[in-house]
This record gives C-alpha cells, sequence and structure tokens, in this order.
C-alpha cells in the first residue's frame, strides 16, 4: 500500500496531481495530509521528504517525490498511467510542459479551489499562457478522440492539468467550447468533487497563500467553512 503524502486541498495544486491520478487508476493508497502553516507537522514531514515538498510518495522504503517523478514510478508498476501508441510521447511532453511552464497562469491564478475571484489585471503573458492552455487541449482531444486529453481514458496528462480546471473556476477564466467543456468533464469527475468538497471544509488558512491570492485580484465569493 502506498502512502501519499499532501498539503491542504484548497491550495496545492502540486498534490492534487498524484492524488486524482490514483484516485481515478482506482489504485488504493493511503493519505496523510500536512496544513501548511501547521509548522510541527511540517518539520515531521521535512524529515521524510528530501525536498521539503508536496507531494511525497511512500513505497516501503522507497521516497518519491515531486508529481512528475511519482507519475513516472506509478507507470513501471501499473497499467493506464500513460495512455499506448502515439498518444503516450504527446501525454509525457503536455505533462512535462505543465510541470515545468506556465508561470504566468501558475503565479498570477494561484489555486484556491473555495473562492471564485477577479483578476486585477490580465496581462499578456496570462493570455498567451491560456491560449496555449486551449490549443494544446484542442490538440489533444481532436488527435485522440477525447473525452480525456489522450484518449478515451483519464491518464496522467489530465492528472497534470487538473489544477488548471480549478483555476479556471476560481478566476472564472473563460477558453473556447471545446477546452471549457474539457475543464468542465474534469471538474465533474468523482475524484475532483471529493478533492473540492474537502477543499471546502478545510479551515486552516495558509497567510502567504492568502496575500499572494489577494494581490492578484478581488475575491467575489469565499464558499470555504470556518
Ligand atoms: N515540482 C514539485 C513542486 C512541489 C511543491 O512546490 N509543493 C508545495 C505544495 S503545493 C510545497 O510543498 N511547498 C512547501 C514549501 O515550499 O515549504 C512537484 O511537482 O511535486
Amino acid at each position: 500500500m502506498y502512502d501519499l503524502y499532501v498539503a491542504n486541498k484548497n491550495y496545492s495544486s502540486w498534490s492534487l496531481r498524484p492524488w486524482v491520478l490514483l484516485r481515478e487508476l482506482r489504485v488504493p493508497f493511503v493519505e496523510h495530509q500536512l496544513f501548511f502553516g501547521d509548522a510541527a507537522s511540517w518539520d515531521a514531514y521535512r524529515k521524510l521528504s528530501p525536498s521539503g515538498k508536496v507531494p511525497c510518495l511512500v513505497d516501503g522504503d522507497t521516497v518519491v517525490w515531486d508529481s512528475l517523478s511519482i507519475a513516472e514510478y506509478l507507470s513501471e508498476r501499473h497499467d493506464g498511467v500513460w495512455p499506448q501508441g502515439a498518444a503516450r510521447a504527446w501525454a509525457r511532453s503536455a505533462a512535462a510542459e505543465m510541470h515545468s511552464g506556465f508561470n504566468e497562469l501558475r503565479n498570477r491564478c494561484s489555486m484556491s479551489c473555495g473562492v471564485r475571484m477577479r483578476l486585477n489585471e490580465f496581462p499578456p503573458a496570462l493570455e498567451r499562457d491560456l491560449a496555449r492552455v486551449g490549443a494544446l487541449w484542442n490538440e489533444g482531444l481532436r488527435r485522440f478522440g477525447g473525452p480525456f486529453l489522450a484518449g478515451s481514458a483519464f491518464t496522467a496528462v489530465d492528472a497534470f492539468f487538473a489544477p488548471v480546471a480549478f483555476r479556471i473556476q476560481t478566476y472564472g477564466i473563460a477558453l473556447d467550447a471545446a477546452a471549457d467543456a474539457y475543464a468542465q468533464r474534469l471538474l465533474g469527475l468523482e475524484s475532483m468533487k471529493a478533492w473540492y468538497a474537502a477543499g471546502l471544509k478545510e479551515t486552516v488558512r495558509d497567510l502567504p497563500h492568502e496575500r499572494e491570492i489577494l494581490q492578484m485580484g478581488t475575491v467575489l465569493q469565499d464558499l470555504r467553512s470556518g
């Protein structure tokens, strides 16, 4: 049985990726949650994860940190993490592009599942990131037939873009019809609904995240408990 360490579901976009992947693949795991701002549990966690960051997967004596290496580790043990055939190279490239890019989208539209925001500014760099997300999603859906990015099944590339669906919801971002429908499809997955519901129940607030979000926009609605 795997142990997966994640942070606050409201904020932790990196944690969401392996969590939703394991859930969609029906691979059992024990979840351990650490909250940003809870210094004691965070210090304990730093002894476990070499980077001091989540997500971190523990499989017996093996510790795997970083969401992309977790996906690769799982792909050596389970079918269906990556698609077959031509879709595989495409899915790996798109997931890696998400992993190392989209800085403006990530920084300006920080994940906070339970709030609804209006951005103060919509600079060209954000337009470019969103245009690229739309183009990439459309390409995958068209080439591999949907309803997921690399074909009929949910794979790691969908897991890597799952946080973007929450960002689209939080910041009221409109993409083209096919991309919007795909974001809604992700938000409608049972795993995503469970993550979202748990995020809404969290009462712990991480002040650095809260400040970052408030610097970028105005809160229209806060649906979180507490
Ligand atoms: N590239 C890493 C990023 C991990 C990351 O930045 N995690 C954040 C949580 S979303 C974290 O642990 N931050 C805690 C810290 O930096 O102290 C991955 O893909 O796992």
